[in-house]
């Protein structure tokens, strides 16, 4: 067993968006499990946006990453050392423990999961997990969908938005119109059966989304805010809903940034704009676990994902995804897949 591990610090609380200097990568023992513990060697870790809000302090739905201490978030691992006996060696499980290649965990603190079988154990960190349950949740509970309803979906290319247009897509939509940031996602989201995407850096996103959805829309799914949350106000039809899952063209603002200017039209237009976390839908998990599970084996569902590999690509990846160079889920492989 690696007697050290390397893990990645919060060095700095970054102003504006992040730099590499905001992170420190270092190498540290791996303590003996106690009783009741595991040894995990992570196979495959989650960046995702809401990191950036836990880089913050001050009050916010997750506690903030502490300067100087190792960061948390979202990955699968495999139990290399047992003192738990529900958890032998060899056990794939799932973690919020990574931002490092090993770790010492309480056996209650992790989730089993099946073993590695026709599932890519990343899968539990997109499609299969917290951003797959995040759109199954805001768009058939929180949105409300209906068969026939038009959906707009921004962030289209990215974990929560590709699996939130095909979902709509399987389930009976009237048409899917998809937002993305460059003309590869749109293409791809073409290819995945939206039946309009735009690339919202070719305009103003209510001129491109006027083109798009001539006829307004019934539901949005809103991954980025701003422009695109003002635009959909301007398109939606009367009783119009918004799924309010994120605000990414926010999140490295310094100055809050401003509201959509438009948000008198709610009253004659009546509609309904609501905010959620994924975490209050916990309930949902069987259901949709069962569901995806179905698309996936009948191959109705495409899952796509960016793969970086090694702890030291957590980072840029990281940054990256803030960019928008993911397609689909962005992780990062720190081990080969188990067998
Ligand atoms: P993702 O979409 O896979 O990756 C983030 C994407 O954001 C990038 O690929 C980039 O794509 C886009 N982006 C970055 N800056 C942008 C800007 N200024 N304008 C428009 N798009 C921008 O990430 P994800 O994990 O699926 O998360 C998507 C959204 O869901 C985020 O807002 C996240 O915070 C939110 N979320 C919410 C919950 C919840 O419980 N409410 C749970 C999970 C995720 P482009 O190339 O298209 O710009
Ligand atoms: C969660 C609730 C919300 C969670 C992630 C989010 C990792 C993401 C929110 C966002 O990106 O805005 O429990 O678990």
């Amino acid at each position: 067993m690696a007697a050290t591990t390397r893990e990645w610090h919060l060095a700095a609380r970054p102003h504006g968006e992040p730099t590499p200097e905001d992170f420190r990568m270092v190498e540290v023992p791996v303590p003996e499990p106690a009783e009741g513990q595991v040894v995990v060697r992570m196979v495959v870790m989650s960046v995702d946006p809401y990191m950036r809000g836990r880089m913050r302090s001050g009050p916010s739905y997750a506690p903030p990453w502490q300067v100087g201490e190792v960061m948390k978030g979202g990955a699968v691992g495999r139990v290399v050392a047992s003192r738990a006996p529900e958890l032998p060696e060899g056990a794939l499980v799932l973690t919020d423990a990574a931002w490092r290649e090993t770790a010492v965990l309480d056996a209650a603190a992790v989730t089993r999961l099946p073993a590695a079988t026709d599932v890519s154990p990343s899968w539990y960190l997109g499609v299969l997990g917290m951003p797959g349950l995040t759109a199954y949740a805001g768009l058939f509970r929180v949105g409300a969908f209906r068969e026939g309803d038009d959906v707009l979906v921004s962030g289209a290319a990215g974990a929560v938005g590709s699996m939130v247009g095909q979902f709509a897509r399987l389930r009976g939509a009237g048409s899917v119109i998809g937002s993305a940031g460059s003309p590869e996602k749109v293409a791809w989201l073409r290819e995945l059966g939206f039946t309009a995407a735009f690339d919202y850096h070719d305009g103003p996103v209510a001129e491109l989304l006027g083109r798009a959805a001539p006829d307004g829309i019934d539901l949005f799914f809103d991954n980025v805010g701003g422009e695109h949350l003002e635009a959909a106000i301007g398109a939606f039809r009367v009783h119009g809903r918004a799924a309010l899952c994120g605000s990414i063209s926010g999140y490295n603002a310094v100055e809050p940034p401003p509201g959509p200017r438009n948000m008198s039209l709610m009253v004659g237009k009546r509609l309904t704009l609501r905010g959620f976390l994924v975490s209050d839908h916990a309930d949902l998990r069987p259901e949709f676990t069962e569901t995806v599970t179905g698309w996936l084996r009948s191959g109705d569902l495409v899952v796509r994902e960016t793969v970086r590999e090694g702890i030291e690509q957590a980072v840029p990846a990281f940054l990256d995804l803030l960019r928008g160079g993911n397609t689909g889920k962005m992780v990062v492989r720190l081990a080969p897949d188990p067998d």
